[in-house]
């Protein structure tokens, strides 16, 4: 696809980011990231869709709640709004061009800046978008998915579609209306829901069933219109328990299903699942995967890692080998992502500074996902792995268990069964088995 500079080159000193292969010692060459390699039947690009995240990487500047940001990026410094959006998009093109990427992810406000009206705001994505196209048709590049910011602006400090009064209810639909056009207008493939502020701080405030219906009645508003416009993508929603509120409704995969059940929405919505969002639910990050793809509903994934120390969510880079291998395994074993891919909703920190550390970052992020699928590829191919989980439940594959599976059995046939075959004999787990096959295709 080759390399696309705008009308100035942001990352000089950086060339396109290639295979080189294992022995590589330059930190800026993939080692294993080698896109048109074939694994388990699809290319590498296929099985991943990576995309940036536009927030992180091209509008965060390190700000915490201690500090301003301390990142000075050369395409923020204008005075003017639109330059100011130009000159980011220029350097988010040259940046996954470089990379060798073909997708980001935005929410609406990281393209331009929020106006201080509606209108303005629309006027400007009006603009930006418009850029943004043409940026599109002239390169390889696509928007895996796109959002609405609902969570930033202070109108939104008691929610979103989840707000007590109506008037904000309106303004975010408003939101979501330009969000969806835009997105549509790219040729977004998925539009994601994530609901930082839909949740509460406290119950003594909150009626919860009001706001939970309300956020339904809003997606389903949401679902009808996109589909109206054409768009025929995936919604997702994106579960996370807490922060920035107390509480919040899509808590973990598995109340997103019962929610999206309950509504009606689980013909038009999969889940996009985050690794730190998995943890701080208390959950690993395999099992948040593997909730989704029981239900059928494993969309898309926001690649990140948390921090063992803290209980917040750090969006750290993903470099766990193990985490990762083991989210593979629960992927690829359930026929991968249905229309999603791998958005890297991760920063890097505050005191990393140059602008090579975004592509040390996502190097190492990229090739951690490719490693983990190589070993993931053996230890499909070359091991006993899938024959002993099959094993384990061997006993429901024929005869009177089969039965039970096809629910031809009742509560007296178990009675009988159980009696002629008196106490069941032990048998082991193999938990340590397995950990060291998984362990001997990781080292
Ligand atoms: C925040 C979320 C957010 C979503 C997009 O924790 O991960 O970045 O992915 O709104
Ligand atoms: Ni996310
Ligand atoms: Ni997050």
């Amino acid at each position: 696809m080759g390399v696309i500079i705008g009308k100035k080159e942001y990352f000089k000193n950086l060339l396109e980011v290639k295979y080189e292969g294992q022995e590589s010692d330059n930190p800026l060459a993939y080692r294993y990231y080698d896109k048109d390699r074939m694994v388990l039947g699809k290319t590498m690009r296929e099985h991943f869709k990576f995309a940036i995240a536009y927030w992180h990487s091209f509008v965060n500047s390190g700000n915490d709640p201690f500090g301003p940001g301390t990142k000075i990026y050369p395409w923020a410094t204008s005075s003017d709004v639109y330059e100011r959006a130009y000159n980011k998009m220029d350097a988010a093109f040259e940046f996954i061009s470089k990379l060798g990427l073909e997708y980001f992810c935005f929410h609406d406000f990281d393209l331009i800046d929020e106006g201080v009206s509606l209108k303005e705001s629309e006027e400007r994505l009006q603009k930006i978008s418009e850029y943004a196209s043409e940026k599109i048709s002239s390169s390889n590049i696509k928007v895996l998915w796109g959002t609405a910011n609902l969570f930033s602006n202070p109108r939104y400090m008691n929610g979103a579609a989840t707000n007590p009064d109506f008037n904000v209810v309106s303004y975010a639909g408003a939101q979501v209306k330009n969000a969806l056009d835009i997105t549509q207008k790219l040729g977004g493939e998925n539009y994601v829901f994530w609901g930082g502020r839909e949740g509460y701080m406290s119950l003594l405030n909150t009626k919860m069933k009001t706001e939970i219906d309300n956020m339904a009645t809003f997606l389903h508003m949401a679902k009808d219109y996109g589909r109206s416009i054409g768009f025929n993508g995936n919604f997702f929603i994106e579960p996370k328990p807490m922060e920035p509120s107390k509480h919040q409704y899509d808590y973990d995969s598995a109340t997103v299903i019962g929610f999206l059940k309950e509504y009606g929405l689980d013909k038009d919505f999969k889940l996009n699942i985050e690794v730190n969002h998995a943890t701080l639910a208390g959950h690993t990050f395999d099992h948040e995967l593997q909730v989704a793809a029981n239900a059928d509903m494993l969309g898309s994934i926001d690649a990140n890692r948390g921090d063992y120390q803290n209980g917040w969510d750090t969006d750290q880079f993903p470099n766990n080998i193990y985490e990762i291998v083991e989210s593979l395994l629960v992927i690829i074993r359930s026929g991968g992502l249905s229309g999603g891919g791998i958005n890297f909703d991760a920063k890097t920190r505050r005191n990393s500074t140059d602008l090579d550390d975004l592509f040390f970052s996502h190097i190492g992020g990229i090739d951690i996902f490719a490693r983990s699928l190589l070993i993931v590829e053996k230890i499909i191919n070359d091991s006993d792995y899938i024959k002993l989980l099959d094993e384990r439940y061997s006993s429901f594959d024929s005869g009177i268990g089969k039965k039970f599976t096809d629910r031809k059995l009742n509560l007296n046939d178990l009675a009988i069964q159980a009696k002629n075959n008196g106490e069941p004999t032990l048998k082991s787990g193999k938990q340590e088995l397995l950990e060291n096959l998984i362990n001997r295709f990781i080292f």
